[in-house]
């Protein structure tokens, strides 16, 4: 699916601003063919759970509902009118003048219907039904029941099945994009490299549809200059003296793609893309052919008011932080995030595990180590979900150079019967769909052991989350440095050829805490942690990269663990630093990305 910008041939109209909103309460079932019977507003894009200053909405379960108006300009209606949401948590429904147009279930990523068939002249009623409501054939995972209360209305009660607030909304960019009546439908580009001759065959397919006769292809170089050009929906182009796009020094070029009737073009359409070479061999992480590590974090898209909604400032801060700090890449832990994060890593040269929303496939909740079996693999009911999760992510953010490996699941009961029956065809689907054929993994939990999973073999590299020290070994560094370097030497033992890293461990850390004693909560604690957990990394070949967990604080449901949330931050929720930063950031500058 390709992102909607303005080209010769295209615009884009922003739908962001104020939309009226109201909770569906039961028994006042709303009827979209009449404007919505509310003066409230909510900003779009956001989450709307920050933004009432009222209980009752924050903690809603159940259904919301947004409205807007707006008008296309007489000069733009004979073009193909697309709407278009970068995505609406969890499932919409959506109305144009009182008509339902479409429906889409799954909150983080895109969809889009041409709306010119339901348009009227003048103003245009747009509203949306939204359910914030999961369960087990959702992803995310969550329980899910109804229960009545003393007046017999319906209760509804949501029990997330994972660690970060249940923030829903318009959470992403709404736009409407114009294109002409035939156009560029799809690009998909795949960058071919020989590392030798330092030259590159980029290979360029293109769909179209309506009356299209040629396709022309011209790849730009980060001037604007052509440097190649070909016809054909299917191009392969030679780029001699090719510029990389290396972590932390990228390099984009556009493929220009042009469809064309009688040698006018009727469509244009610029797609940036980088080159680069990855690959999984001899337990490394080859990128351009040199020995890759990961240094970086887990994140969440979470700020403070927009909850988990697009906040552009804070990606850019973000970004600049990590680069501060020698960082290298991040994880989209738990979901796919925006679009436009993905385009300003593609800039930054910041390098991307892209995951799924598939977190919380478990029976049930919790830490349980004592690795017993559960029934998890008959209960859920998430495969077509997470079949169609897979297939999204992939369909988006395919031509991304940011993005070097897709990560299937987060923490699902991997040691349980059923896990490899369960992943085996995601693990196919994915490595089908992707026309880059990145590696494949998925993170895995602590329940989940170097004899235990049964799902080691579908992975190209093996990525922890641990957590000794703080869930486990609690307080107890000492113990933690045994159990750390142990696990590592019995993976490395049994896995000798797949690289190994760990994309998630820290401490909650209160900012501000201090401790004589190194306690954990306190700041000093938390570094102390991370000094020994890179004292065991250093002592592993097969190990690629340290993701902690997690980049700064954000807000959880509630629970005891939980003070106004997950303080794992090595940033606070304001991207104030913790004291670990300074010792983080001389660490990962001293470590060359490649080499
Ligand atoms: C892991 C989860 C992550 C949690 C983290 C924690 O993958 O979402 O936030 O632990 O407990 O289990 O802090």
């Amino acid at each position: 699916m390709l992102y909607p910008t303005t080209t010769p041939t295209r615009t884009v109209l922003d739908l962001s601003g104020l939309w009226k909103f109201m909770l569906e309460t039961e028994g006042a079932l709303i009827d979209a063919t009449v404007p919505l019977p509310t003066t409230d507003v909510m900003a779009v894009p956001a989450s709307f759970n920050d933004q009432s200053a009222q209980q009752k909405v924050r903690e809603h379960v159940g259904y919301v509902w947004y409205e807007t108006t707006f008008n296309v300009a007489d000069f733009l209606r004979n073009q193909r009118l697309v709407l278009r949401f970068g995505s609406a948590t969890h499932e919409a429904w959506v109305y144009l003048n009182g008509q339902e147009i479409t429906h889409h279930k799954g909150g983080f990523t895109p969809f889009e219907v041409a709306i010119n068939d339901h348009l009227v002249a003048g103003e245009n009623r747009l509203t949306v039904k939204l359910s914030n409501m999961l369960d087990f054939s959702s992803l995310p995972v969550a329980h899910y029941d109804e229960t009545h209360d003393a007046d017999g209305k319906l209760v509804r009660h949501l029990d997330e099945n994972f660690d970060f607030f249940n923030y829903a909304g318009l959470q992403r960019p709404v736009k409407i994009y114009t294109t002409p009546q035939s156009y560029v439908a799809d690009v998909t580009v795949v960058p071919e490299v020989d590392l030798a001759q330092h030259q590159a065959t980029i290979d360029t397919r293109v769909a179209t549809q309506g009356d299209v006769d040629r396709v022309r292809v011209t790849l730009l170089d980060a001037t604007g200059q052509a440097v190649a050009t070909g016809t054909g929906k299917h191009t392969q182009l030679t780029l001699p003296q090719v510029h990389l796009w290396q972590p932390l020094h990228a390099y984009l070029y556009t493929a220009r793609v042009e469809a064309l009737k009688n040698d006018q073009v009727v469509d244009s359409y610029d797609e940036p893309f980088g080159v680069r070479k990855i690959e999984v061999t001899n337990g490394q992480f080859l990128f351009n052919g040199e020995p890759f590590y990961f240094k970086g974090f887990g994140k969440h898209e979470d700020s403070a008011i927009h909850g988990r909604g697009l906040n552009l400032p804070a990606n850019v801060l973000d970004l600049n932080l990590m680069k501060k700090m020698g960082a290298n890449s991040f994880r989209t832990s738990h979901y796919p995030y925006s679009d436009e994060m993905m385009r300003l890593c593609d800039r930054e040269g910041i390098v991307v595990i892209d995951e799924v929303p598939a977190v919380g496939l478990f029976a049930t909740f919790g830490f349980d180590l004592s690795g017993k079996q559960d029934n998890t693999w008959q209960v859920m009911r998430t495969a077509p979900a997470h079949r169609q999760a897979i297939r999204e992510m992939i369909d988006r953010d395919k031509n991304h150079a940011c993005v070097v490996m897709w990560s299937i699941a987060n923490e699902a009961a991997n040691f349980t019967d059923g896990a490899y029956e369960y992943f085996k065809p995601l693990f196919d689907l994915a490595r089908e769909l992707d026309p880059q054929n990145r590696p494949c993994t998925y993170t895995s939990i602590m329940m989940t052991t170097a004899k235990t999973d049964k799902c080691i073999s579908l992975v190209d590299v093996i990525a922890l989350n641990r957590y000794y020290g703080w869930y486990v070994d609690t307080g107890d560094l000492a113990k933690a440095e045994t159990a750390t370097r142990d696990e590592l030497a019995l993976y490395q033992q049994l896995y000798p050829d797949k690289p190994i890293m760990y994309t998630e461990y820290g401490t909650d850390t209160i900012a501000g805490v201090h401790s004589n004693y190194g306690e954990p909560f306190s700041e000093e604690y938390q570094e102390d942690y991370y000094r020994m957990t890179s004292k065991v990394f250093d002592e592993f070949d097969n190990f690629v990269g340290e993701q902690l967990w997690n980049f700064a604080d954000f807000q959880t449901k509630f629970g005891i663990q939980r003070v106004q949330g997950n303080k794992k931050g090595i940033f606070t929720r304001d991207r104030e630093p913790k004291m670990v930063v300074r010792y983080l950031s001389d660490r990962w500058n001293a470590i060359p990305n490649l080499g």
